[in-house]
């Protein structure tokens, strides 16, 4: 049997077709039909039903005792954990109970929604998410210049030029902005207009876009900034200045240092290229920005961001037609909720109490703050709701210590991982196949302004059980209702996710097949009205010139983040091409004298990592890739540290660090087929 559905790995969430007999998948492919993907899907999301058949699934409940973790029965696991969580609740206060937010609870929409009435119920403050690890850039310099943590987006088939700094949409599908189907859309970027991908490394979407410059990693702001200060000169949107923007003044002093021999000095781009970008700039006159992670994680997050969106206002481009929008949300409507806008230091209150300085972002704490927590004391239990959080936290061997400390860490998963196993109890859910979804927390990156729906392809394997329906009876075991209006006597996953899907803009058919949603047409203007009432765009926050001040220049090496194609985070579709090494420039490796499958020390600040080289064609001389996501020797995570965390928004770097790289000793002998 060939049914439809969609993909809950990347918040691109393609369309699919799964084909199953009885029990097991047979195929999995994208959907033709899907009108956001249009028939596009990768590698990953293929591999969907092999990954549902692995023989590692966690299938059953586990639970440490006597320091092994054992298979028990659901309701030893519930109960035990229950009794524990009620009793630290009982002796240390709700806080001393942690939530931590990871990519698998983001796209099960059941799990997802009924996480903010999850922790009204436990009374805790201690909420943690991949938002700290991840994009806290956009959110906070948002605030500081929107008055709103947005995510703008380019004006799809009308918008005529796009500048990608810092994020590779042709494998990851864009960073908070998504880009379905993204070679097409590409195509079709450049056939109306221009693309420009600013990117140390010659991506997959540079070698796609109209034009390809590479800038000394960390440096993106200067080029902007010098792009900004040459609109401000000639070719400003002025109407769209005079009515939504505040603050061009004192924009113009701070960006005028940046001349194009300023720019080329510290990005390394050669002047007369910088001239051209400046051109095609004024030329198009409407663009979108988008950046992702190379800039997020990296020190020079806020001022990349701060001087993208004030390109967008200086262009009269942001929140315009044929510029760049912010998707409110299907299920969000973000432009409903009547929020006031934010004060330009944005909406922050003080840390946990062990470190009061790490401000919460979006009414939570930062992941920074967590092993100071737990080792005080203060954060006795964390509900893991499905992170992997022995790669993706910053200074893995620090968390690693720390979370050891805990006298409970319950994980949801999949599959019966190391975090599983390092976990106290261990509860098994629903795969994608095995569950029915709506998108629903992503909703804001999507294209439009839609929705996707899809049953469950398979029945659950073993004893995994709807990730609402654990969440919910834990509740009901500790006396305390995790999601109010929810039975989980009565109610079945459809009821569930059918109320789920209540909450969107327009009715959604849960009744059948897979589908797509389209509420309306893009939403413009709403974001200029939320800025006017505070007198328009904030164009200088005076906490980001003052980091500007600050910034540390660009050293000789630095090691950059980088996305593989089968790889999502710790997940990986088994291929022996993208293997964890040591990704090194060419010129890079002779200097060092370095071959293929050599034994190299990548030695930053704060860590090690030796291990074998790669020789990539694609970086630039200068950056150097461990891809994230790799546990052990190759835990890129080894570099980074909670003592490098950034002054406004808490987050530690995890691209652009200084590294040394020196050879260690011939072939690994390990065999290294060529990339791509
Ligand atoms: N150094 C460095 N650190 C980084 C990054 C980097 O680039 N460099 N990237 C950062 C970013 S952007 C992020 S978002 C984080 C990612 O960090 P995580 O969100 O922790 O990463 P994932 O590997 O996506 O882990 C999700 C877990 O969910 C499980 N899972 C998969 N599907 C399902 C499902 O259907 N249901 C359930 N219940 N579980 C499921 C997987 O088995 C996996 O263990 O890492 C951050 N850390
Ligand atoms: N295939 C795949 N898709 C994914 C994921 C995955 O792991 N694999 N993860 C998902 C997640 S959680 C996220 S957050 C998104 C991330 O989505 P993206 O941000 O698009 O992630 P990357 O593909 O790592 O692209 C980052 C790019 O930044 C470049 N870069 C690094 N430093 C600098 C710099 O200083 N300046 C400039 N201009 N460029 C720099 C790197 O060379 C790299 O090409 O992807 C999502 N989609
Ligand atoms: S790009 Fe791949 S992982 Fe992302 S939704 Fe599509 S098929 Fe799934
Ligand atoms: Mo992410």
């Amino acid at each position: 049997m060939k049914r439809k559905s969609f993909c809950r790995i990347c918040t691109m969430m393609c369309g699919l077709e799964v084909e199953t007999d009885g029990d097991t998948v047979l195929r999995v492919s994208g959907d033709r039909d899907n009108p956001l993907s249009e028939g596009f899907s990768c590698f990953k999301g293929r591999y969907a039903g092999e990954l549902h058949h692995r023989d590692d699934r966690l299938l059953v409940p586990k639970m440490r005792k006597n320091g092994q973790m054992q298979e028990v029965t659901w309701d030893e696991a519930l109960d035990d954990l229950a009794g524990k969580l009620s009793r630290i609740i009982k002796e240390s206060g709700p806080d001393s109970v942690a939530l931590f937010m990871g990519g698998g609870v983001y796209l099960d929409s059941a799990a997802y929604a009924m996480v903010p009435s999850m922790r009204a119920a436990l009374g805790t403050r201690s909420q943690y998410s991949d938002m700290s690890i991840d994009v806290m850039s956009k959110g906070v310099v948002g605030e500081m210049v929107a008055g709103l943590g947005i995510m703008t987006r380019a004006d799809l088939g009308r918008c005529r030029m796009v500048i990608y700094v810092g994020t590779n949409p042709m494998v990851s599908g864009g960073h908070t902005s998504m880009l379905n189907n993204p070679a097409q859309r590409i195509r079709e970027f450049t056939e109306n207009g221009e693309v420009w991908v600013l990117d140390p490394r010659r991506t997959e979407t540079a070698m796609k876009a109209t034009r390809h410059l590479v800038p000394r990693a960390g440096t993106d702001y200067a080029v902007l900034a010098f792009l900004v200060r040459g609109v401000l000169e000639q070719g400003a949107d002025r109407d769209y200045l005079e009515a939504h923007a505040q603050d061009v003044d004192r924009l113009r002093e701070v960006v005028a240092p940046y001349t194009r021999e300023k720019a080329a000095q510290i990005s390394g781009i050669a002047p007369d290229s910088l001239d051209e970008f400046l051109d095609a700039v004024r030329r198009n006159g409407r663009l979108s920005v988008e950046s992702g992670t190379g800039i997020s994680l990296s020190p020079a997050a806020n001022l990349t961001h701060w001087m993208s969106l004030a390109l967008m206002v200086v262009t009269g481009s942001l929140d315009m037609e044929g510029g760049s929008w912010v998707n409110p949300g299907f299920f969000l409507k973000l432009e409903q909720m009547g929020l006031p806008p934010a004060p330009e230091e944005g909406w922050r209150s003080p840390g946990p109490p062990s470190r009061p300085d790490l401000r919460t972002v979006a009414g939570e704490y930062v992941c920074a703050a967590l092993p100071d927590e737990i080792e005080s004391g203060n954060v006795r239990a964390l509900i893991n709701l499905s992170g992997h959080l022995l790669t993706c936290m910053p200074d893995a061997e620090r968390f690693r210590s720390a979370l050891g400390k805990l006298e409970v860490l319950m994980t949801v998963e999949i599959l019966d991982n190391t975090v599983a196993n390092f976990s106290t109890h261990a509860l098994p859910a629903k795969d994608q196949l095995e569950r029915i979804d709506v998108s629903l927390a992503v909703d804001p990156s999507f294209s439009e302004v839609g929705a996707q729906f899809s049953p469950a392809m398979v029945p659950a394997r073993g004893e995994a059980r709807s990730y609402w329906w654990i969440l919910t009876e834990l509740g009901r075991r500790m006396g305390r209702d995790f999601n109010p209006g929810v039975d989980p006597d009565t109610m079945s996953d459809a009821d569930v996710v059918t109320r789920v899907a209540q909450g969107g803009r327009v009715p959604i058919d849960t009744s059948g097949e897979a589908n797509y949603t389209l509420a309306q047409d893009r939403m413009f203007g709403w974001v200029l009205d939320h800025a006017d009432k505070m007198g328009g765009f904030r164009l200088a926050p005076q906490p980001l010139i003052d980091q500007l001040a600050d910034l540390e220049p660009p050293s000789d090496l630095m090691m950059v983040s980088r996305r593989f194609i089968k790889q999502h985070n710790s997940r990986k579709v088994p291929d022996r091409k993208e293997i964890a090494a040591i990704y090194v420039s060419v010129e890079d490796a002779e200097e060092r004298g370095l071959a293929d499958g050599d034994v190299a020390s990548l030695r930053g600040r704060h860590g090690e990592i030796t291990g074998q080289v790669k020789i990539d064609p694609t970086l630039s001389r200068g950056v150097v890739n461990v891809p994230h996501g790799w546990e052990g020797q190759y835990n890129v995570n080894q570099l980074t540290s909670l003592s490098q965390l950034d002054p406004i928004t808490g987050m530690a770097a995890a691209s652009n660090l200084p590294v040394e790289l020196t050879r260690v000793r011939n072939s690994s002998g390990a065999e290294m087929l060529p990339l791509g």
